[in-house]
Formats: structure tokens, C-alpha cells, sequence
């Protein structure tokens, strides 16, 4: 027997995540066997997380989808690439020619950070059109919010934590889903920069913090609002920023002077003395906010948000060092040239369904009905809230398609899999718009398994089957070239990130730090004028949740509990409860009134419902969770217990069609 061949690379996470992490990959005789932190990064430092370690599992599983499959009489059929990509060639063209191109739905998410992921939206237009997806079951609401006031949605440096006196973490489960920011925050805490975590949960970073704040779900903007309040009574305000670098305080004065602190306090159920004390902390400068997503899935989501940022803005917190609120980080996608990648410059016949309401418009779409459904780098059968219309809409489509990995509960109702290959086995760049600012290289490590190929090869054979090919007559090495054009003046070269493994990207430090902002005023905006011109209010409202507010009385009687479903610790969504042996049940978690409430005791089996539909599952009781709340970790397919999205609402958030996935109400009893 010859000897082992063992090699090295420097690699990179492709996962949907805040911190885009550096690999070392090992691979023995042409397999991946190891993925490691690669040390030389110097935000990722060596560390990764077991998602990223999992993925060496993920690439080698026997579970693998290795051969295209039909399903013919409800059984799957082994089928060559040929008949695959001729057959759903067929259905497009035959789509197309009945109902027009936008017959054809892509459903899609961002299950991979892959700069050449976008050229699916190349291949619709050089179709002629589709039904495309649009919003975010994500961070949409959020986003939205940073545009309007700051025009856009910019992360200081992540060591600029370092020079802060003090860190707001307002939801983010950063010891979950942030490994790195959780380093930052130890050093920090090290070197004497006091820790507050606003949060329903108590959370592991919350048991780290100097300060916990237990927040009613939902009412964040609220409590932002009354810390306002409690700031300007102080005068303790920054006049100077307030009347150089804005517009439309007034505008903003007037809707907190709707309400009185008391009614804050009940809102939100955080005391007036709590309220005062964070005011003190916010003008005590500088004080950096790292904002999650969990509280903007809410019909208020936007707003929340945008009272956030109106904290850090009226107490002097931005554009400074140590300062900021952190939210996204859209300056390090922005500095690809995805548009050229995806074409965007090709008319195409565009009709927009919305992430969350997709399900709805398949069902009741008639010009034209939806004949053709692609789904790529998205689980939409798990992932998409109210589950049980998604599947029934997916029923309802003539042909679905879906390229995946994995047979996931999305690939089960499909007419056509077609297996695709993993991180390791191809090229391409990676980068998260959320944290740092450092693009990855990811090199092609290993042979796929079978017949696996990249999406970027599906799209490319079924362009050439429909006549389109020469949209994508390109090499790998040209498309990182197309993809990265917009760089090469800024001294930035595929040739130097594949030498290093990861670049830096050409992003400030310290967003806004000359005060000039990409509003349509050149000022951060209290009173916002793209809203205006799209026809939405200007001003910052203060709004209450949909279901997870009080307003609706009826429906907190029939469903007195709000239900969380958060990301779970150990799987990016729906990807690795198949390589941590999960259990095929969910775990309930209740707070301690619930469980008093209904004597309910650890393991009990119970059900969770309301109208859309119901899950079962196993107690756990978690006292950090604030009073009359559950969470149910999100991502379960139903080999592992099912979603816990038959229960969450498929509704929109205030603005930027983001979701309003944890503004849900649910009944629980013992099963
Ligand atoms: N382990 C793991 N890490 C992940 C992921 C994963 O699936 N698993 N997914 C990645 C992705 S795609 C994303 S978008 C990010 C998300 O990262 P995060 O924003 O950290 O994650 P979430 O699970 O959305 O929840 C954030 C926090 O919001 C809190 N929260 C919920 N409602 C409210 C509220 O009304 N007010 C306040 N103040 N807090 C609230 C929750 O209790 C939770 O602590 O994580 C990324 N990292
Ligand atoms: N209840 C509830 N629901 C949620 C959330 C929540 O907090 N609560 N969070 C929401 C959030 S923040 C997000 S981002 C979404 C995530 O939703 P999704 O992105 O749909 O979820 P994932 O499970 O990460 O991945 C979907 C699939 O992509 C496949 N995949 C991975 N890489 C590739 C590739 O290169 N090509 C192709 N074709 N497929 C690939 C994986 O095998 C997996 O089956 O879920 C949302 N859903
Ligand atoms: S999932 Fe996130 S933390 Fe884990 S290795 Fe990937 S990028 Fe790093
Ligand atoms: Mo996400």
C-alpha cells in the first residue's frame, strides 16, 4: 500500500453567518478530512465553530445526493444529467411559451456566501424574466430602517469594540450566532468596557454581561423611545450633532411625546429607574450598539430599528470611535460587482413575490399561474414561515425543481433533484455583509461524489439546452474577474486573495465619521425622505408588534403565550441536525410562569398550537425566558420533529418586506 498523500489549504466558510471565517482545510488521498480555523485571520484568529467544523462531515456523508432524480408514481427515479436538464429545459421553454417567462418562480435564500451564487439571477434574465423573490425572512425590516436614517447599513471595525467605554448588545444571541464578536466582548470586559444585554432571553451572553435588561418581546422600540425621553430631560443630548448632522428631530420629538415613560414601563415591562440608567449609559461616551435580528421579525421590526439608531444619534454615538449601531455590514458585498455577475443590466419581464407571501401568491396566481418552481441555496419547506401553506402551494405548482445537497423536506415535494456540489468542491469567494469586512477564497479541494455539480454548471447547461448559452460562455477564472472588477482599481486582485487566502476589503473603519451620510438630505434623518418617496410615513413611528402586542385582546385570550423560534446553537438552520445526531422531537422551552401556569414539569410532552397549525414536542423549562414566552429552535425538518414554522405567521414587517417571524402567539397544553 502506497502512502497517504495529505495536504493542506487555506479555506473558507460559506455558511449564511455573521463572522465569514478563514479555513485550514486537510485533505487525505483527495478527501477533505479536517476543517480547522485558519490562524492568520485576523479577525477569525484560528477559531471556528462546530457548524464549520462539520462541514468536512457534510461534503463526506452517505447521505449525499449523487445522481439527478425524477420522481415518477411518488418514488424517485435515477435519471442521467442529459434526460434531467432536457426535461426541465422542456418545462421552462413550454412555461414560457404558454404563460410568458414569468410562469417560472425562483425561490431562493443564502444558504451559501458564494460570490458566484448570483449568477442564477443572470440565468432568469437572459431567460427573459421570472417570478423573482424579494425581502428577507432574515434582517429586512432592519435594513430598511439603517438605509433610511443613515442611507446605508455600516459596521464599525470589529476591533473598534476596543474603544468603547460601553457595549450595548441589544438582540443578538452573540454567544451563538457571533463566536468572534463574543471574543471581542471578552476582551473588552478584560480591559474594564462595562457589558448591558437587552434581550426576552437570558442568554449565555447575557450571563456575561455587567447589566441584563429583560425586555418584553416585541417592544424594544419603546423601550429605545423611553431612553430617549429620559436622555433629553437629562439635556444631556448632543445639541451639536442633533443640529449639524440631521434632519426632522422635531418630527421625532413629537411621536415620543405621545406617550409617558409609565406607559413605556408597562410596554415593555423595564422600570423608569432601568430606563434612567441606560439613558446614563448611552451618554457616557462612546457607546457602540451591536443590534441582532431578533427584534426586528416583528410588524414593528423597521421601527424598532430606526428608534435604535435615534438613540445612538441623539446621545452622540455616531460616526465616532467606539461608537456606532451595528447592525449590517452591506459595504462588503457592496464592493463586488454583482450587478455585471447578475446581469442587471438586461430588460427582463420582472414580477416580484415576496419571500413571506410567496406561498400565498402560488396559490392564488392566475396571470400567470405559476407553472415552474426552481429552488437553490434555500430549504423553503423548513425555513419559510407557516409551513404548512408553503407545502400546500408547492403541491399546487406544476413542476418543482430544487438543487440541493441533501434531501430536505423542500426536495421531498419536488418533481426533479438535482444533486450539487459542496464548499470544497468548487471555487469561488466568500464574503458575509454582516460583521467584518474580509473576503475569503474558497479553491476546489476535492472531487464531487457521483454526479454532483455546481449550481454555476446547472445554470450554464440548461442556458446552453434553451439557447442562451452565450451568457455564460466563461471561464471560472473570468467570472471572478467579472465579479470582482469594481476591486481592481482599489489595488485589489483574485491573484493576492488566492496568494493569502483572505483581503480586506476596501470598507471605513468608522462609518460616517465625516458626518456626511447617503440620505437624500446628506444628514442623518429622524424624518425620512426615501420613505416619503416611496410613499411611506417619514417620521419614526412608535407601533406596537402584530400579535406579539396586547392590542388584539380576542386573540391573546384564545393564545395567551408568545413563541420564539430562534437560531439553534448547533445548526446553521436546516443544515447540520443530520451530523449531530439529532432527536426526531422538538424541545419546548418554557418560562417559569407557563410551567406553573399549567403544571408542566421537564420532559413532559406537550403541544404547541394556534391556527395555523400545531407541534408536539418535549418541555424544557428555561427561566431566562421572560414571563408568558416559549422558544422552539428554529430549522427542525420533520425527520428531526418537524419546523416550528406550521406556527409562525407569514406576514411583513413595517418596511422593507422583512419578516415578522417571532410576532407570534401559540396555546401550549400536555400532550
Ligand atoms: N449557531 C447559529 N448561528 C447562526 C445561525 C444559525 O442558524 N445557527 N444563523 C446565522 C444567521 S442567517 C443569522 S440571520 C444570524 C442571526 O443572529 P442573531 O440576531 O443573534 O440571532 P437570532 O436567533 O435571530 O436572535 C437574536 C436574539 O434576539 C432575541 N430577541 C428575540 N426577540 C427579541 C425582542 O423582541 N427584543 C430583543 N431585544 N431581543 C429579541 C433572541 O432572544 C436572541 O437572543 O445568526 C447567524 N449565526
Ligand atoms: N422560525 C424561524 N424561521 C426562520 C428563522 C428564524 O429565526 N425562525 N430564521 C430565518 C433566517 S435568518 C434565515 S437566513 C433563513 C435561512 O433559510 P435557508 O437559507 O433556506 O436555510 P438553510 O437551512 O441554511 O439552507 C437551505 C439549503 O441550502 C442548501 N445549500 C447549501 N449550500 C448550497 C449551494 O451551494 N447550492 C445549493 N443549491 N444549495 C445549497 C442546504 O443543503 C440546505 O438544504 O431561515 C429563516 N427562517
Ligand atoms: S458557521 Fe460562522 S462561526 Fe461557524 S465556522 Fe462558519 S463562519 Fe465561522
Ligand atoms: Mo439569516
Amino acid at each position: 500500500m502506497g502512502k497517504e498523500i495529505i495536504t493542506q489549504h487555506i479555506s473558507a466558510c460559506p455558511l449564511n453567518c455573521w463572522d465569514a471565517c478563514s479555513f485550514k482545510v486537510t485533505v487525505v488521498d483527495g478527501k477533505v478530512s479536517k476543517v480547522e480555523g485558519n490562524k492568520e485571520h485576523p479577525v477569525t484568529e484560528g477559531k471556528i465553530c462546530g457548524r464549520g467544523r462539520m462541514l468536512a462531515e457534510r461534503t463526506n456523508h452517505q447521505e449525499r445526493l449523487t445522481v439527478p432524480l425524477k420522481k415518477v408514481n411518488e418514488s424517485w427515479e435515477e435519471i442521467t444529467w442529459e434526460q434531467a436538464l432536457q426535461e426541465i429545459a422542456g418545462k421552462l421553454d413550454h412555461a414560457k411559451e404558454l404563460f410568458g417567462p414569468t410562469s417560472v418562480l425562483h425561490s431562493h435564500d443564502y444558504s451559501n456566501n458564494g460570490l458566484l451564487k448570483n449568477i442564477d439571477e443572470r440565468f432568469f434574465r437572459a431567460f427573459g424574466g421570472w417570478t423573482k423573490v424579494e425581502g428577507s425572512l432574515c434582517w429586512g425590516a432592519g435594513i430598511e430602517a439603517q438605509v433610511r436614517d443613515f442611507g446605508n447599513s455600516l459596521a464599525h471595525a470589529p476591533e473598534d469594540i476596543l474603544n468603547s467605554r460601553h457595549v450595548v448588545v441589544w438582540g443578538r444571541n452573540v454567544a451563538r450566532t457571533n463566536m468572534h464578536l463574543l471574543g471581542y466582548l471578552k476582551k473588552a470586559k478584560k480591559k474594564g468596557i462595562k457589558l448591558t444585554v437587552i434581550d426576552p432571553y437570558r442568554n449565555q451572553t447575557a450571563e456575561m454581561a455587567d447589566h441584563f435588561v429583560s425586555v418584553r418581546p416585541g417592544s424594544d422600540g419603546f423601550l429605545a423611545a423611553g431612553i430617549i425621553k429620559a436622555v433629553l430631560k437629562s439635556g444631556r443630548e448632543d445639541y451639536t450633532f442633533i443640529k449639524e448632522a440631521t434632519y426632522g428631530f422635531e418630527t421625532l420629538k413629537k411621536e415620543l411625546d405621545s406617550v409617558s415613560l409609565e406607559f413605556i414601563q408597562r410596554t415593555t415591562g423595564v422600570s423608569i429607574e432601568e430606563i434612567n440608567r441606560l439613558a446614563e449609559i448611552y451618554t457616557e461616551r462612546p457607546v457602540t450598539t451591536y443590534a441582532g435580528l431578533g427584534m426586528q421579525r416583528y410588524k414593528n421590526g423597521g421601527n424598532t430599528i430606526r428608534l435604535i439608531d435615534a438613540l445612538g444619534a441623539i446621545s452622540g454615538n455616531i460616526g465616532i470611535p467606539g461608537g456606532g449601531v451595528n447592525y449590517g455590514n452591506l459595504a462588503a458585498g457592496q464592493s463586488f460587482n454583482t450587478a455585471e455577475l447578475a446581469l442587471r443590466s438586461k430588460e427582463a419581464e420582472i414580477r416580484t413575490f415576496t419571500r413571506m407571501n410567496q406561498a400565498e401568491k402560488i396559490l392564488t396566481a392566475t396571470e400567470p399561474p405559476v407553472e415552474v418552481i426552481v429552488v437553490s441555496r434555500s430549504n423553503p419547506l423548513t425555513q419559510l414561515p407557516n409551513t404548512n401553506l408553503a407545502e400546500k402551494a408547492f403541491k399546487k405548482a406544476g413542476t418543482v425543481v430544487v438543487m440541493d445537497q441533501y434531501m430536505t423536506d423542500t426536495a421531498e415535494e419536488a418533481d426533479y433533484v438535482l444533486p450539487v456540489t459542496s464548499v470544497f468542491e468548487e471555487e469561488d469567494i466568500y464574503y458575509a455583509s454582516m460583521y467584518h469586512s474580509y473576503a475569503n477564497y474558497g479553491p476546489k479541494l476535492s472531487e464531487p461524489p457521483g454526479q454532483a455539480k455546481s449550481d454555476l454548471w446547472i445554470w450554464t447547461q440548461l442556458a446552453e439546452k434553451l439557447g442562451f448559452g452565450e451568457y455564460f460562455n466563461y471561464s471560472l477564472s473570468e467570472w471572478l474577474s467579472i465579479g470582482t472588477e469594481s476591486l481592481r482599481k482599489k489595488g485589489w486582485s483574485v491573484e493576492k486573495l488566492k496568494e493569502q487566502g483572505f483581503l480586506k476589503l476596501p470598507v471605513k473603519e468608522i462609518p460616517w465619521s465625516s458626518l456626511k451620510f447617503q440620505t437624500p438630505t446628506g444628514k442623518y434623518e429622524f424624518y425620512s425622505k426615501r420613505a416619503e418617496s416611496m410613499k411611506e410615513e417619514g417620521a419614526v413611528q412608535l407601533l406596537h408588534p402584530s400579535e406579539a402586542g396586547d392590542t388584539d385582546k380576542e386573540l391573546a385570550e384564545k393564545y395567551p403565550y408568545l413563541l420564539l423560534s430562534l437560531h439553534p446553537l448547533r445548526s446553521n438552520h436546516s443544515q447540520h441536525y443530520l451530523h449531530i445526531n439529532a432527536r426526531d422531537y422538538n424541545v419546548i422551552e418554557v418560562s417559569s410562569d407557563i410551567a406553573e401556569n399549567i403544571d408542566l414539569k421537564n420532559d413532559d410532552n406537550v403541544r404547541v398550537w394556534n391556527e395555523r397549525g400545531e407541534i408536539t414536542g418535549k418541555v424544557k423549562i428555561q427561566p431566562g425566558l421572560h414571563s408568558s414566552t416559549l422558544n422552539i429552535d428554529e430549522g427542525r425538518g420533520k425527520r428531526f420533529g418537524g419546523s416550528v414554522n406550521v406556527l409562525t405567521p407569514h406576514g411583513e414587517s413595517d418596511m422593507g418586506q422583512g419578516s415578522i417571524l417571532y410576532d407570534c402567539r401559540v396555546s401550549i397544553e400536555k400532550a
